[in-house]
């Protein structure tokens, strides 16, 4: 297996033509007669039930994409050893008991490098300080994973530390594999913190992916690389051996190609969890019987009424793109059923979405420094134990860790607070009171289903209140850059959510495979 970190000290970028990406395309053939592009859940599926596929093949196809692509991308920063012998074993499983599947059985899934698994990949949140650190036991929603026979393909890149290092450093860069890629305009943000995920979901490097949100990084990258992502309500999803930021807001959720492959992955990692308990508990309420598959309904948007928050977030510039695609959008979610309620306004917007305002970023800096040191004070063994080693490790590898330029204010102003403190819960407080005057009171004055955001600018509003969220390939801007539409609910909405979203998804089919055509600027080893 070839090592993906070769990249570690380089950093120089280079513009590039890429003369031709089709060689995956032409490898498919020595696999299998099986259409990888664009391949979902049920596709392949169906295809090992033909015998047309097995689950080692589309494993070893698979790492042959990430082997070619990844240099260009750098969406994968490990693949695990062992993929091919569990897709094996997943095999054998099916010969022996061929109805007795999961719909995740077999089906190979790249997880963001601070979801941590016990075996033999590095759980790293994308920088060397966390390089051989040993996590005790699987994350809560990789033992379910596991449990259902899906194969962990490999830990995705992501922004460092998910974005909460520095806030100058790009999304979607990190210490171990650079700077990430979008895949439809390389100049293009890939947003983040999830990158990874949603960039190897977009290039089809994998079939299935799990990100994670505080405050954007699953909605965020899955507009920006016109994939779907689903935010879930914190709680539904155990964040149990997940590297954290807020415990208040953290949640575990799928970034995919689809909503349906989405929500097979929702329907695998959700539930209660003994090593997050409170928090699984009391979500554990929202899970329907018979799962989140059942609302997987193509007639989703009939009779929901959804609020269009249109001040300050559908307010682009007339003849842009955006400004029309919207509409149209509109207009189709009408005609089938929707009942849209126009120019709503959720109160004190400007504060939410000002992190210093709401008390958000008090609160998040103060939660970090104590969730961290309770995660790395869980590992069988790591070079850092705390919060502050980070900081030294950071500050003793400058070059290769682009401190200098990037820094780690984050960390600084983390380290220096003092635990939950009354200045901290005053801050919870603040932000409970304006989700309970803003959201909570629109959606319930208003009988609304959902509300409708376009790419990932509601995150705030959703994070500080542990909402849930979904986001779908809207279109793609005159340059071809990919822009999202989100749908925001209450906690437990997700059923609703998942109707709306899947309607529309199947009413627009937005999304297109990149194409990786034209200019492409990648880091090169020089
Ligand atoms: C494979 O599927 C993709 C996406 O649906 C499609 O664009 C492509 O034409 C298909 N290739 C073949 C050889 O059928
Ligand atoms: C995990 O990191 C160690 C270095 O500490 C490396 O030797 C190993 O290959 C990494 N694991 C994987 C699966 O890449
Ligand atoms: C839309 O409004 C928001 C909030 O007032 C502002 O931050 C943003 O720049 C505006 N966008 C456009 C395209 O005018
Ligand atoms: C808001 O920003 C100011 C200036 O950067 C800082 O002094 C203050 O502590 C911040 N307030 C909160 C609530 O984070
Ligand atoms: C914190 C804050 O700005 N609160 C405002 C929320 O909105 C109400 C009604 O407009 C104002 O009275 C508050 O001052």
């Amino acid at each position: 297996m070839p090592s993906l970190y070769l990249h570690r000290f380089s950093f120089a970028f280079t513009v590039v033509t890429f003369l031709s990406l089709s060689l995956p395309f032409c490898l498919s053939a020595q696999y299998s007669s099986f259409n990888f592009t664009e391949a979902t859940v049920d596709s392949i599926q169906a295809a090992f039930r033909s015998r047309s596929l097995t689950s080692a093949q589309l494993v070893r196809y698979y790492l042959s994409v990430i082997q070619n692509l990844n240099p260009h991308l750098r969406a994968v920063i490990e693949v695990n050893p062992d993929a091919v012998t569990q897709a094996a074993k997943a095999d054998l499983e099916r010969e022996r008991y061929p109805n007795n599947r999961n719909r995740l059985h077999g089906i190979p899934i790249l997880l963001k490098d601070i979801i941590g698994t016990a075996d033999k990949l590095n759980t790293t949140a994308g920088s060397f300080a966390l390089l051989g650190s040993v996590v005790s036991r699987d994350s809560g929603v990789v033992r379910r994973l596991r449990k259902v026979g899906a194969v962990i393909l490999g830990k995705a890149s992501m922004s460092e530390w998910a974005h909460f290092r520095s806030e100058t450093a790009p999304n979607g860069w990190c210490a171990r594999s650079g700077q990430g890629i979008n895949p439809y305009v390389a100049s293009a943000t890939p947003c983040g913190s999830s990158s990874g995920s949603a960039i190897a979901t977009a290039a089809n490097l994998v079939t299935v992916t799990l990100g994670t949100e505080t405050d954007g990084s699953i909605l965020c990258p899955a507009a920006a690389n016109s994939v779907v992502g689903i935010k879930p309500t914190v709680g539904l999803t155990s964040r149990s051996m997940v590297i954290p930021i807020s415990p208040r807001q953290d949640t575990i959720g799928p970034i995919c190609r689809t909503v349906r492959d989405a929500v097979y992955v929702l329907d695998a990692i959700v539930g209660y969890d003994v090593y997050d308990s409170k928090a699984t508990k009391e979500a554990a309420k929202y899970i329907p019987k018979g799962g989140y598959r059942r609302f997987l309904n193509f007639d989703g948007l009939r009779s929901k009424r959804i609020g269009i928050l249109r001040e300050g977030f559908f307010n682009f510039s007339k003849n842009s793109v955006q400004a029309k695609v919207f509409e149209q959008h509109f207009s189709l979610m009408r005609k089938n059923g929707a009942m849209l309620i126009d120019n709503l306004q959720i109160v004190n917007t400007s504060v939410i979405l000002d992190y210093n305002q709401s008390g958000e970023e008090l609160a998040t800096v103060a939660e970090f420094k104590v969730a961290l040191n309770n995660y790395l004070s869980q590992l069988t063994s790591s070079p850092v134990r705390s919060l502050s080693d980070v900081i030294s490790f950071n500050e003793k590898h400058k070059k290769e860790e682009k401190i200098q330029e990037y820094g780690q204010l984050i960390f600084l102003a983390s380290e220096s607070t003092n635990g939950i403190n009354s200045k901290v819960r005053n801050a919870i407080s603040n932000m409970a009171r304006l989700s309970s005057k803003g959201i909570e009171t629109l959606m319930k004055e208003k009988q609304l289903d959902a509300i409708v955001t376009p790419d990932a600018t509601v995150s705030s509003i959703l994070g500080i209140g542990g909402y849930p969220g979904i986001s779908v390939p809207a279109g793609y801007d005159k340059k071809g850059v990919p822009f999202g539409i989100t749908f925001g609910g209450l906690k437990g909405y997700e059923p609703r959510l998942i109707e709306i979203a899947y309607a529309f998804e199947q009413a627009t089919k937005v999304r297109k495979p990149p194409s990786f055509k034209g200019q492409f600027q990648i880091i090169s080893d020089l």
